[in-house]
């Protein structure tokens, strides 16, 4: 028997009795704590008496149904992962799902090794976060909900275990040929579909500088399949330019530097300093180039190009979109242009969706080309 102060406590809930004994035992087998219930309500009593890591419940209960316990935890504030189990997916029961943090949604017949996973899992996440929440109560914490908070805490863990990388191909407006891929940060954590979801979240737990890191190794990890002769662009935050690993020569993107295009958005204020222009200057030295990322997206003029000197400038979709109809938009591009010329910089025109604007920005000057046009993002690296 484990002893159930230190192995890990978990709620079955399930109103099929077969389901429910081949769940206990199996989770048993696998080392856990388990206790049953019947039904929602229950679950619910069970979970007010008691300790819980995990919590595994079936959706559909007459009475009290997964989704109303996973409802009323959270309205209790209670950070517990939820893991929910179905035989009859709907997409209304998973969106709510996912709105009230679930941690997993299982189809029926449940894969016993995949439930062991998600358990594991969540167990991990689920101590991680009440240690960080802790630590952050102790520092005085941002007026966020502790609960939230670890909610946040678990969901983003979930977002990294499931992080990974889409690819778009970036070609030149002349020939067409592949000139390099910008690696794209995606993740299967439902609760997060943008990238900018999981930067959020990574910034309010005071984790940006993980989440930079585990691009660059993935990224890093991929250059090598990228095509010979070709970049890998890939985004850094503007606190990620002072990160010391990003200056290690013998980090695994700062070997392959002389390949690599860092991009720095330009919807980020950068401010100016000694400090900046001397770590641009060894990163350059280490071999990587520059790009800024979303110029024109109406944000602060042209500050970080004066400060960052980019070899390429990537142009704005807002600016793209439709620009054979706008002559304000033709005429910002081929300023833009020609003043990226005059430093012997390169420009990619971004989410180029049509012929129309490909052909209105090949005349413009434009260099470069990103955009479903030429190829979407994409999991593998485009040849
Ligand atoms: O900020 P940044 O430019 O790195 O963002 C690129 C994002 O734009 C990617 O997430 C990608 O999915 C999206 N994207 C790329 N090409 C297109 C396009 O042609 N149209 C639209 N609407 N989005 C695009
Ligand atoms: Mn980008």
């Amino acid at each position: 028997m484990p002893n159930s102060e230190l192995s890990t406590q978990i709620l079955v809930v399930d109103d099929d009795p077969v389901v429910r004994r081949v769940a206990v035992t199996m989770l048993r087998a696998a080392g856990f704590g388990v206790e049953e219930a019947t039904s929602g309500r229950e679950g619910a009593a069970r979970l007010e008496a008691h300790r819980f890591d995990v919590v595994v419940s079936d959706v559909d209960m007459p009475d009290g149904t997964g989704l109303e316990l996973l409802r009323g935890i959270r309205l209790r504030d209670l950070d517990i992962p939820v893991i929910l189990m179905t035989g009859k997916p709907d997409v209304r029961t998973a969106s709510q799902a996912i709105e009230h943090g679930v941690f997993r949604y299982l189809m029926k017949p449940i894969d016993f090794q995949a439930l062991v996973d998600a358990i594991g899992k969540a167990a991990r996440a689920h101590a991680l976060a009440r240690i960080r929440r802790d630590a952050y109560a102790a520092a005085g914490g941002d007026g966020m909900p502790a609960s939230d908070l670890v909610g946040l805490e678990v969901r983003f863990e979930n977002a990294l275990e499931q992080q990974w990388t889409a690819y778009q191909p970036i070609v030149g407006a002349r020939t067409g040929a592949l000139f390099g891929v910008e690696a794209l940060l995606r993740t299967k954590e439902p609760s997060m579909p943008s990238p900018l979801d999981v930067l959020r979240a990574a910034s309010r737990l005071g984790r940006l500088r993980e989440l930079g890191r585990r691009c660059r190794r993935l990224a890093a990890r991929d250059v090598a399949g990228t095509p010979p002769g070709t970049f890998l662009f890939c985004n850094l935050h503007p606190e990620d330019i002072f990160d010391d690993e990003l200056a290690d020569a013998t980090s695994p993107l700062g070997s392959l530097a002389t390949r690599v295009v860092l991009e720095v958005t330009e919807r980020a204020a950068l401010e100016a300093s000694t400090r900046l222009s001397e770590r641009l200057t060894s990163l350059r030295e280490m071999g990587y180039r520059f790009a800024i990322d979303d110029i024109g997206a109406g944000y602060s003029g042209l500050n970080s190009f004066a400060e960052v000197m980019p070899e390429v400038v990537k142009v704005d979709m807002a600016l793209v979109r439709n620009i054979h109809e706008s002559n304000v938009r033709q005429r910002t591009v081929r300023l833009l242009c020609n003043l990226v010329h005059e430093s012997n910089g390169l420009v990619v025109g971004e989410g180029v969706e049509t012929a129309e604007e490909r052909d209105c920005l090949l005349e413009l000057g434009c260099d470069l080309f990103q955009g479903y046009f030429f190829g979407k993002p994409a999991p593998t690296i485009p040849v």
